[in-house]
């Protein structure tokens, strides 16, 4: 079975298990049948099981479960069982997967105000970026998702994103006429444009074969997705240019999000946003981790000494979108001070 019958019978199973009973006041029997009541919410991942975010969505689900005490169960559906990112992503709009881990990149093209955050070099580090996202703006991003029928739950740690080929990168020359992997968005696209590259949109799970195969030259990732991907294996070079740090996010359909009840709403809420330590800790630890295990690996990782080169080759784009980012990119400016 591919994955994607399987996010078709996970859809339909949905359906038809009637997980709403008992929630939201609809079935009248409901107090008589307490066994029947629990409600089981399904949350697709795309990474492994012992991936950072996966036990990030994990604890959440934990907390959900215990606090509800046992009322609520959310089942995690990790190494992208439930389809790839895109695809779920869909699947959670129409209310077929409760909730999905995802990272703010592909969910820019369901809610644009979040592409600001696949524009290059606009956080100076991870510091920059957590204080972005704990201020009024994150939360009204977060917020804004309902208008595109999410609810934004709260932000995991993405790390920094870097590139990363079969062939030596070494500097910004290097990157010319690349083929990169992007994740989907139009912002990707401009952006290996400006860098002297040309972009390749495809699903994650397609990266490997694509590399091995010569379809594409490179891609660009965390040290964590680098490795637990196996693109290291392939991919020898990696050039800390951190580029990009594209928050996560852990979103619920707002068409299962709507059928709960307001002290519900209260409880999912609270254990995401109780969620995230665990998420922030497992990142770090992680991505020092994976960084000492590609390098071991013989990977021939570079720091980039000077960024000036690369964030003057993407200025021009970076002014094109302040047509539509212009008001939140001086925010983020301002979290730096
Ligand atoms: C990872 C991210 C995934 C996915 C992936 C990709 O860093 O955690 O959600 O977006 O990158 O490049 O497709």
């Amino acid at each position: 079975m591919n994955k994607r019958t399987i996010a078709i019978l996970v859809a339909v199973l949905f359906v038809l298990t009637g997980i709403f009973a008992g929630c939201g006041g609809g079935d009248k029997k409901a107090a008589d049948k307490p066994a029947q009541q629990q409600l089981v919410l399904k949350l697709g991942e795309t990474h492994p099981p012992d991936y950072p975010t996966t036990l990030g969505d994990k604890k959440f689900a934990e907390l959900v479960t215990e606090r509800s005490k046992g009322r609520i169960k959310v089942e995690v559906y990790p190494s992208s069982q439930l389809g790839e990112e895109k695809a779920v992503i869909e699947q959670v709009q129409l209310g077929a997967i409760a909730f999905t881990r995802v990272s703010s990149g592909p969910m820019a093209e369901f809610y644009k105000p979040m592409g600001v955050f696949s524009l290059p070099y606009i956080f100076n580090n991870g510091d920059h970026m957590w204080k972005f996202l704990n201020g009024p703006d994150g939360q009204k991003m977060l917020d804004g998702l309902q208008g595109s029928k999410f609810v934004g739950l709260c932000y995991f740690d993405p790390g920094a994103r870097s590139f990363y080929s079969t062939k030596p990168i070494k500097s910004l020359e290097d990157m010319k006429g690349l083929k990169i992997r992007v994740i989907q968005n139009k912002i990707n696209m401009d952006l290996m444009q400006a860098l002297g590259a040309s972009a390749t949109p495809m699903p994650y799970g397609q990266v490997f074969s694509s590399l091995q195969t010569g379809v594409i030259d490179g891609a660009e990732n965390n040290f964590p997705s680098y490795l637990t991907a196996n693109h290291y294996q392939v991919a020898k070079y990696y050039l800390v240019d951190t580029h990009q740090r594209v928050p996560e996010v852990l979103v619920m359909s707002k068409v299962v999000w709507d059928k709960l009840s307001a002290e519900d709403k209260k409880l999912i809420k609270q254990a995401a946003v109780d969620s995230v330590k665990t998420q922030r800790e497992l990142w770090a630890k992680f991505e020092k981790e994976a960084e000492a295990k590609v390098k071991a690996a013989g990977c021939t990782v570079t720091e980039v000494k000077d960024l000036k080169p690369w964030q003057e080759a993407v200025k021009p784009m970076i002014q094109k979108y302040r047509a539509d980012y212009g008001e939140v990119l001086d925010d983020i400016a301002k979290a730096a001070k």
